[in-house]
């Protein structure tokens, strides 16, 4: 069993690991070392692929302390060697006693630390604050687990439902403060998806960029991915050396992910039109919906999601997680409700 002090201690983890930006294609992982009394010896967290574990971290600040800790982890430590060396490894070799982890590493490539540690006589513990933990790294457990990247889809309308008038023109419907808020979104995404269709209408930079509007720098940007079997020509932004960009031909979104995946990418951010959203939506793609409803009706023109849907029953269920004004807007968090939805089916 964890103690009081042990479980205090995983949520101090857990906070190293939100303190950090962007880790993907990585988890975002944090280790607290304590003596056997229960002391903080160190703290330890990832930054990101190619830099080391958040247990090398911790044990390279508790130096020669380490000997004889406990380990608190907020992700199995992992068994392998990847970018970096194996962290149960580290671990038996700075002297640890015990190890308490969080979330089970579902990465089938990294997992077994576990394994490991007990097989050299560690004392390890698993699943403190697990749930926790797996939600700190949504995207990226979904990513491993199912070999495809998680999918957020973002769209902004009236409040009926409207991303465009009927003559096309749709800038802007959403206010500056939830444009901005986009901003935060895209930041934590490793690609920010868009059709071809998109870019030709709208030209939109998709960059991620700081308060006062400006491009961070290129090695923060999200990939820019568009798919699509229209050409784009050289002029459009979207080509541009502000951010990397990758072309797609296809549109079928499975393969899209697919490819993804194989870069190494972990959570989409999915701006594309009704169409591409619907089409993701189609095929059960869609992971989270993020939508930005502004306090105005137009009671015309193209809505939000174009999808298959015939009958009342195709409705599908979002479980809201989040409701929030955002300057003037309405932000809504929600995820497709897939257990309701397998019982409909
Ligand atoms: C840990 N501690 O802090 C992290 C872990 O190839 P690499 O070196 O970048 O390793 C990536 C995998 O290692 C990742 O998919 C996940 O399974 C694990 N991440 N493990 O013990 C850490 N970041
Ligand atoms: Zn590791």
């Amino acid at each position: 069993m964890a103690s009081e002090i042990e479980i205090s201690a995983m949520r101090r983890a857990l906070d190293a690991a939100r303190g950090v930006g962007r880790t993907l294609p990585n988890p975002r992982v944090g280790c607290v070392l304590l003596t056997p009394d229960g002391r903080e010896i160190a703290v330890g967290a990832h930054h990101g692929a190619g830099t080391r574990h958040a247990e090398v971290d911790a044990i390279s600040h508790a130096g020669a302390a380490a000997r004889g800790a406990t380990a608190i982890v907020t992700l199995e430590p992992c068994n392998h060697r990847g970018r970096t060396g194996p962290c149960a490894q580290a671990l038996l070799e700075a002297g640890v006693a015990r190890v308490v982890f969080a979330q089970t590493d579902p990465d089938r490539s990294a997992a077994g630390g576990a394994t490991t540690l007990r097989a050299a006589g560690i004392d390890v513990e698993a699943g403190v604050l697990g749930e926790e933990a797996t939600e700190l790294n949504r995207e990226w457990t979904l990513a491993v687990t199912t070999g495809r990247p998680f999918v957020t889809w973002k769209y902004a309308a009236t409040l009926d439902g409207r991303i465009a008038a009927p003559d096309g023109t749709s800038r802007w419907i959403s206010s500056e403060a939830a444009r901005r808020d986009v901003q935060t979104f895209r930041a934590e995404s490793d690609a920010i998806l868009v059709g071809t269709g998109t870019i030709l209408a709208d030209d939109p930079r998709l960059t991620v960029r700081d308060t006062a509007d400006h491009p961070l720098p290129y090695e923060k940007q999200a990939l820019r991915v568009v798919m699509g079997e229209s050409a784009i020509p050289s002029q459009y932004r979207v080509l541009d050396e502000t951010a990397p960009t990758l072309l797609i031909q296809s549109r079928d979104p499975a393969d899209v992910l697919h490819q993804l995946a194989d870069r190494e990418i972990r959570h989409v951010w999915l701006e594309g039109g009704p169409r591409l959203a619907g089409a993701f939506w189609n095929a059960g793609l869609i992971d989270r919906v993020i939508g930005y409803l502004a306090p105005s009706l137009l009671g015309a023109g193209r809505a939000a999601l174009e999808s298959d849907a015939t009958t009342l029953t195709d409705k599908r269920p979002i479980e809201l997680h989040d409701l929030t004004m955002i300057g003037p807007d309405i932000r809504i968090i929600g995820s497709p409700d897939r257990a309701q939805r397998e019982d409909v089916d």
